[in-house]
């Protein structure tokens, strides 16, 4: 028998991977997808099936995690063997504008699901994972950061998660249930959203180099993070939950960069050296010089502004996790690298401009929205 899995979040980028990767390994695939005015099923268009054709193994439902009633009907019916609970808004610096929605969805959210199994009398079927986050550690306390080390949160998304993560933690130990937290730091890959700063970056990136935009404006350039690839990271979460018991476990590289120099390996990857210069607000990322054939910058040209709207009310300055226990115990090993990833992602936005600026000069309106 097929194993069947649900996924909260399945139109995000960890969504789209993880059904990917569970349809590969044999499991029926659901998804929960929020309606939308527009299509948001972009991520995964590719795994759609005609609800006319038999045999399926990958469906999806309309719901949202702030609807619990939706949610006992959608787990009632699937009675899945796994949950993935990925879908929350994720945006640090959108939640202190949203501080109420996002405590709802990703705090309040959990619990509902969590709540379902247990209403459902499936704590003993249903096993489930809980997309915690290294914003949890926020306020640094001490590095690297690992299971062990304690939690600061620094924004209302990273309270609302505290929440997620010990309510799993509670119902695993009150209700005796295969609960887990995926304690993940950052991960990007060519399908990260728009305004997360790497995929910011890497599309601003190819606009300069294409000739299509002359500047990128960001927020806090030291700001250091453990970045890895999303596609490696799903793994995990799918190793997590076919353990004999269940644990919470840190999902890092191990390796830290500053944002700053996130920005010089994108430039670099399209023949563009870029050196940095005064402090805060006042910092600049100059041209030293261009080896870019499609597109030629003078040396001095300003190619990277601060604009301090970026700015957060309160930072986390440093992430730098101990992937230790996940490597030893469940075995997990990425594949990617920084380098590979900048690559990964460059080559991609690459192809995705080249195609918008066809598009622009054959007269078609292409999208020009850069937040
Ligand atoms: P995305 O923002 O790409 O995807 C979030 C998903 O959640 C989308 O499918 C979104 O739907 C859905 N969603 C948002 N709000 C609701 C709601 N109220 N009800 C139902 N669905 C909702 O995030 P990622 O894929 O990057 O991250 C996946 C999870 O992992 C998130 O919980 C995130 O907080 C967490 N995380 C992410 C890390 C990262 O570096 N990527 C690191 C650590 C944790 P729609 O498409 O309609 O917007
Ligand atoms: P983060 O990711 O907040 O770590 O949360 P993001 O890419 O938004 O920010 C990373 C760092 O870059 C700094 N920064 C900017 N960030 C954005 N978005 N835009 C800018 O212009 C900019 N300039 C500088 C930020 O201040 C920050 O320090 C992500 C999300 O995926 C969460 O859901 C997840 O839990 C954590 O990673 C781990």
């Amino acid at each position: 028998m097929a194993k069947v899995a649900l996924i909260t979040g399945i139109t995000g980028q960890d969504g789209a991977y993880l059904a990917e990767f569970l349809l590969k390994k044999g499991y029926i695939v659901h998804g929960i997808k929020r309606r939308s005015s527009l299509f948001n099923t972009e991520r995964i268009d590719h795994l759609y099936q005609d609800p006319h054709v038999d045999n399926r193994n990958f469906f999806l439902h309309y719901g949202d995690l702030t609807d619990s009633t939706n949610l006992i009907r959608i787990i009632q019916e699937t009675q899945p063997d796994e949950i993935y609970n990925l879908a929350a808004m994720s945006h640090v610096q959108v939640s202190f504008d949203t501080p109420e929605y996002t405590a709802n969805a990703d705090g309040i959210g959990t619990l509902r699901i969590l709540e379902a199994i247990r209403l459902l009398g499936l704590t003993k079927k249903t096993r489930f994972y809980q997309a915690s986050t290294s914003e949890l550690y926020g306020l640094v306390q001490a590095v690297p950061q690992s299971e062990t080390t304690p939690f600061y949160p620094r924004s209302p998304y990273a309270v609302a998660k505290l929440y997620g993560y010990w309510i799993t933690v509670n119902y695993r130990e009150a209700y005796d249930m295969y609960a887990c937290n995926g304690i993940l730091f950052n991960h990007e890959s060519p399908i990260r959203g728009e305004t997360f700063v790497t995929r910011k970056i890497t599309r601003a990136v190819s606009r300069i180099a294409l000739g299509m935009q002359d500047k990128l404006f960001l927020g806090n350039l030291s700001a250091k993070r453990d970045w890895g690839h999303a596609k490696d990271y799903v793994k995990a979460m799918y190793l997590m939950l076919q353990q004999e018991k269940a644990e919470d476990y840190v999902v890092a590289t191990g390796v830290t960069t500053e944002v700053r120099d996130f920005v010089k390996m994108a430039f670099h990857h399209v023949g563009i050296d870029v050196a940095f210069t005064g402090e805060g607000v006042n910092e600049k990322g100059i041209v030293k010089s261009c080896r870019n054939a499609a597109y030629q910058l003078p040396a001095g040209t300003v190619v990277v502004e601060v604009d301090p709207r970026y700015f957060r009310p309160t930072e986390v300055d440093l992430l730098i996790g101990d992937p230790d226990k996940a490597k030893q115990k469940l075995g997990w090993e990425p594949e990617y690298t920084l380098e590979t990833l900048v690559e990964d992602m460059m080559k991609s936005d690459l192809k995705l401009m080249k195609k918008d600026k066809y598009l622009q000069e054959g007269g078609f309106k292409t999208m020009n929205y850069f937040e």
